[in-house]
């Protein structure tokens, strides 16, 4: 866990949560923060439960314009859903304060924590299991795109500057190859030259919202499936969570992510690369739900551009996984030593197969214009 049960209860206890503390548990499987769920007891027969986060100060390094991201876009995501008659408590993050005010708690360490109520009644799954799930989640992160179409971009923070600028990310890469700090490079050739391959395909949708041939829109930036809370009975997109990446960005961004993530037959970090694909059913289901949940929002140049979304995404995941495996792994929680590298090359494989099909995913897209 990190730190130790009785230091978790304690910053536990700096925030507003009802009840007695009964149990604190690791919780999830991201690769950037660190997750616990808090069980408290609030009657003989009813607990209330809530998220502890250990937000990551290597990855995020201005919590407070972090947090000040957070606070505008879920209260202004509440006020939208009580307006429509939903459940403000289940539909969007809510933060719960320290009770001495502020909306997160400074360690002595350095490190930085906040409280999220618990999302009750709904999951968030590693995998698609099941090909509606993964419908769901599209309308759903459609549908956050919509419903943040009017919010205040100018006032957002970059919490990760040039999180995908893919430029940017080729350049870093570049650099990270040049050093070699670990002497991995020869081990990589093969993928280097992937990437190499594929520079000026790093381009194309920087230039486009450039020029703004498509529009810079709030977007998530960080659509995989497990940070959508999918609840139990009517198996819908209940709630939108991991917000520290929401920026401006692109809805091509939010689109290509999800596809990155769910629509690949392999996990993440596979290592038999027979198992990836770019399954073209799940990636039509996703692009109907997506559309759908965006009502009407995207324009047509956005939706012709899908395919490249997904595509250039990958590309850039793959890129970034890389880069921290030839950095020395400091970027992503890795569970094994070659872990980065693995998670590398099925982004790669991914990719390969999404140009293998690629007027196919295009038909796909031009079918739901
Ligand atoms: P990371 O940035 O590390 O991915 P997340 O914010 O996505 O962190 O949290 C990790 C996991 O914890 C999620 O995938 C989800 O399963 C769970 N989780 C996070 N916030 C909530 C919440 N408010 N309610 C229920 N589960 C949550
Ligand atoms: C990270 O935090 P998590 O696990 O949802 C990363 C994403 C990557 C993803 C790859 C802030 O997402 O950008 O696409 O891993 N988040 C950050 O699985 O870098
Ligand atoms: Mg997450």
């Amino acid at each position: 866990m990190g730190k130790e049960k009785s230091e978790l209860i304690r910053i536990a206890e700096q925030f507003e949560i009802e009840g007695e503390l009964e149990s604190i548990d690791a919780h999830g499987n991201g690769h950037i923060n660190d997750t616990f769920l808090l069980t408290c007891r609030v009657a003989p027969e009813r607990v209330r439960k809530y998220i502890l986060q250990r937000m990551n100060h290597e990855v995020f390094k201005d919590p407070d314009g972090l947090m000040e991201n957070v606070m505008g876009v879920t209260s202004f995501l509440q006020k939208k859903i009580r307006e429509n008659g939903g459940d403000p408590e289940r539909e969007a993050l809510n933060v719960i304060p320290l009770r001495g005010g502020g909306s997160y708690w400074k360690e002595g360490d350095g490190t930085f924590w906040r409280v999220y109520l618990f999302v009750e009644g709904a999951d968030s799954f590693d995998v698609v299991k099941r090909p509606e799930d993964f419908y769901e989640s599209a309308v759903a992160f459609g549908h956050f795109q919509k419903l943040l179409e009017d919010y205040p971009a100018e006032s957002l923070h970059e919490t990760i500057p040039n999180f995908h600028n893919t430029i940017d990310r080729l350049e870093k890469f570049k650099e990270a190859v040049e050093a070699d700090l670990m002497h991995r490079v020869a081990e990589v050739e093969a993928e280097i030259r992937f990437v190499m391959e594929r520079e000026e395909d790093c381009h194309i949708l920087c230039d486009m919202l450039a020029s703004g041939e498509i529009p810079l829109r709030v977007s998530h930036n960080d659509t995989k499936l497990n940070n959508i809370m999918l609840d139990h009975e009517t198996g819908k997109g209940i709630c939108v969570i991991d917000l520290d990446t929401v920026m401006p960005g692109s809805a091509l961004y939010d689109y290509g992510d999800s596809i990155r993530f769910g629509a690949n037959t392999g996990e993440e970090d596979e290592k038999d690369l027979s198992k990836i694909s770019c399954d073209l059913e799940l990636f039509s289901l996703y692009t109907k739900g997506f559309i759908e949940g965006c009502e009407g929002s995207l324009t047509e140049k956005e939706i012709r551009m899908l395919p490249m979304g997904a595509k250039l995404m990958t590309l850039e995941c793959g890129i970034r996984f890389l880069t921290d495996y030839l950095e020395g792994d400091h970027y992503y929680k890795i569970h094994r030593p070659e872990h980065n590298l693995d998670r590398c090359r099925t982004q790669f494989a991914m990719v390969k197969d999404m140009e293998d099909k690629w007027s196919q995913m295009q038909e796909i897209v031009e079918s739901y214009l």
